[in-house]
């Protein structure tokens, strides 16, 4: 799949695409990743990208044109003129879950665009933009975050990228397949700081450390998300073992 990245920061987005477990599905192309700098396609001396607001008020406002054109060079470069998502990145957009992770992945790509200032004239959000995604209700300076988020979130549900364990750590994470959140981890050494690491763990015994995994994170998900446990109840997803567990600790 190809996304390509309207950003007025591309340089920001270099070293997230050459680090860490994702960088092999970016090298590859797997995961095509491809910038565009409206800049690159602004006029006049000073290529001006935003201009003060109509009708007054604080900030700047990125220009329909300089978007519209680099917009334009993307859909053409993929020769695709037609049929591609262009995703505006928008603290009033819809908020990124798995659910929407997971449709990014299976499909084709999408034009990614992160806006800067205080807005985007809204021609060209009106004109061009299919779809608006936020990362949840806190503010920040600009999409190019959000943008790589939901990058990294589709990078690692590329087949591979998670090497071996890949689709175990994928299922496990993947609340339509399960829906918990995750248990605690340790590692060595067995006492740190005077605190051990809990017995059944040590135990290898692995029905026993699966039923103590599996009934930490009911304990932590009922405490912590108990939304997530009736949306799995409804689902015949708890055992009787679970609910046994979770009546013990309620
Ligand atoms: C006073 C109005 N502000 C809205 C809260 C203006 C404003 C602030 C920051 C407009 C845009 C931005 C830049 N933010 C994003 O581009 C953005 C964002 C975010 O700020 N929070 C969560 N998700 C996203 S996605 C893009």
């Amino acid at each position: 799949m190809r996304f390509d990245v309207i950003t007025l920061f591309p340089e920001l987005f270099k070293p997230f695409l050459e680090s860490g477990v994702t960088r092999r599905a970016y090298a590859s192309g797997q995961v095509e990743v491809v910038l565009w700098n409206p800049r690159d396609f602004a006029e006049g001396n000073y290529r001006r990208v935003d201009d003060r607001p109509f009708g007054g008020g604080p900030g700047m406002v990125m220009m329909a044109e300089p978007l519209a054109a680099s917009l334009d060079a993307a859909l053409a470069a993929r020769g695709q003129p037609h049929g591609v998502p262009v995703v505006l990145f928008s603290p009033i957009g819809e908020a990124l879950r798995h659910e929407g992770v997971a449709g990014w992945a299976a499909g084709e790509g999408a034009v990614l665009v992160c806006g800067r200032y205080e807005g985007i004239d809204q021609r060209f959000i009106d004109q061009r933009v299919t779809h608006q995604i936020s990362l949840g209700d806190f503010v920040l300076s600009g999409g190019e975050i959000p943008a790589m988020a939901l990058l990294d979130a589709v990078a690692r549900l590329q087949p591979g990228v998670l090497g071996d364990e890949g689709s175990h750590v994928q299922d496990s994470f993947n609340p339509a397949l399960d829906g918990l959140l995750d248990c605690p981890h340790y590692t060595r050494p067995e006492v740190w700081q005077g605190v051990s690491v809990p017995g059944a763990l040590l135990s290898g015994h692995h029905a026993q450390i699966e039923r103590w995994r599996r009934d930490q994170r009911l304990r932590l998900t009922a405490e912590r998300r108990p939304d997530l446990i009736e949306a799995a109840r409804s689902q015949g997803r708890l055992s009787r073992a679970d609910e046994t567990a979770l009546s013990k600790k309620l």
